[in-house]
């Protein structure tokens, strides 16, 4: 089953496997709130086979929805997957998680020991988070469509194509969507500006609102979802966009073999990664069953299963012997050593007053005001 079909199934109603209504009573269920596009129907049908677990399964495609959510209590939710920094690190400072009970994950030796080091620094003791999957955020393209307007020697593995005013405007008549992300979008602004990308000062803000303000009239939406179907029928010829995202819609563009050649670009300036994690809200009403789920996603197995699919790499070294030829191969999950050095993990804004000024000024910049 597609991807893309899983999305609709998935959204906003609620997606289970169901018995007779009878039995649904006495069935164990867990409440799953994941990103959209970041998991596949053979790993929750196959969760359910062996575990007797119903999955409600549920989806966003924004970090901030999942907070606003988490912060409010009684979020219904028993597992979400949200990113390590700023949000799990600030989530877990206000104390919306509960501890993991190791002895319920057998399957946490198969974890990848650098990622549990880099997400010890927002989670003492690995106490809380178990990693998911991670990657760059840079741009997808269409690659006939920009070089039409750009010409056949532009360089496209550069910011400037979402961020010079005169390059941006040429690629407006084929269509330029942001992710509605501030960590990313206002993160590679500031790259391209050569600032901190976690940058909250004022004298910042206000250099990186210029720049939006200048390329705003060229941007058909900020959304964080719809840009994989856009790129992959050829609606739009540019996006910031996540990795794994960008790279699912060049397969579906390969699978309908519509003629759109989609790629995934990592900028030269360098570029944020992030990782987003698991972990159980403070409130779960179904714990127990949280953590068969996240085990079952530990298994080495399943999760490689899901980054052939979905196209993010994961966190889970075990998972490495059973990668596609392909996945292993793509630098898009795993770039080169070179582009690795140049990858920015820190994107926590060093005060909360400084998060809330970059709030502000993305819902500004969105609002073209
Ligand atoms: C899945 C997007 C997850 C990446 N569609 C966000 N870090």
């Amino acid at each position: 089953m597609s991807l893309s079909f899983l999305r609709l199934i998935f959204t906003g109603a609620a997606f289970a496997f169901v018995g007779a209504p009878t039995a649904l009573a006495q069935q164990k269920v867990v409440n799953v709130y994941n990103w959209s596009d970041y998991i596949t129907q053979d790993a929750l049908s196959a969760f359910t086979k062996s575990t007797g677990i119903k999955v409600v399964y549920d989806v966003y495609d924004n970090n901030e929805v999942l907070e606003a959510k988490l912060l409010a209590g009684k979020s219904g939710y028993d597992v979400i997957f949200p990113s390590a920094r700023p949000f799990a690190a600030n989530q877990i400072k206000a104390g919306v998680y509960q501890k993991l009970d190791r002895s319920k994950l057998p399957n946490w030796k198969n974890l990848d020991p650098t990622m549990m080091s880099s997400l010890a620094g927002i989670d003492s003791g690995n106490a809380h988070l178990v990693p998911y999957m991670w990657g760059p955020t840079g741009i997808g393209i269409n690659v006939k469509k920009v070089r039409a307007a750009l010409g056949p020697t532009a360089q496209l593995d550069t910011w400037k194509l979402l961020f010079d005013p005169a390059t941006s405007a040429k690629l407006k008549g084929c269509g330029v969507a942001f992710l509605d992300d501030d960590t990313e979008a206002l993160g590679a602004a500031f790259i391209y500006l050569g600032k901190p990308a976690k940058s909250g000062s004022k004298a910042d803000l206000d250099a990186v609102s210029k720049l939006f303000a200048a390329i705003r009239p060229n941007v058909r939406y900020f959304n964080s979802s719809r840009y994989i179907d856009d790129l992959a029928n050829g609606d739009i010829c540019i996006a910031l966009g996540y990795s794994g995202d960008v790279l699912q819609a060049r397969d579906r563009a390969r699978e309908a073999k519509n003629g759109q050649e989609i790629q995934f670009l990592i900028p030269a300036e360098g570029a944020i990664r992030n990782i987003d994690v698991i972990a159980i809200p403070k409130d779960a009403s179904h714990v127990a069953e949280a953590h068969v789920f996240i085990n079952f996603l530990m298994d080495a197995k399943v999760i490689a299963g899901i980054t052939n699919e979905v196209r993010y790499p994961n966190g889970n070294a075990a998972s490495k012997a059973f990668l596609a030829a392909d996945v292993k191969a793509d630098p898009g999950l795993y770039p080169p050593a070179a582009t690795l050095a140049k990858m920015i993990d820190d994107v926590i804004p060093a005060t909360s007053a400084d998060r809330r000024a970059r709030n502000r000024a993305w819902t500004r910049i969105k609002s073209g005001k």
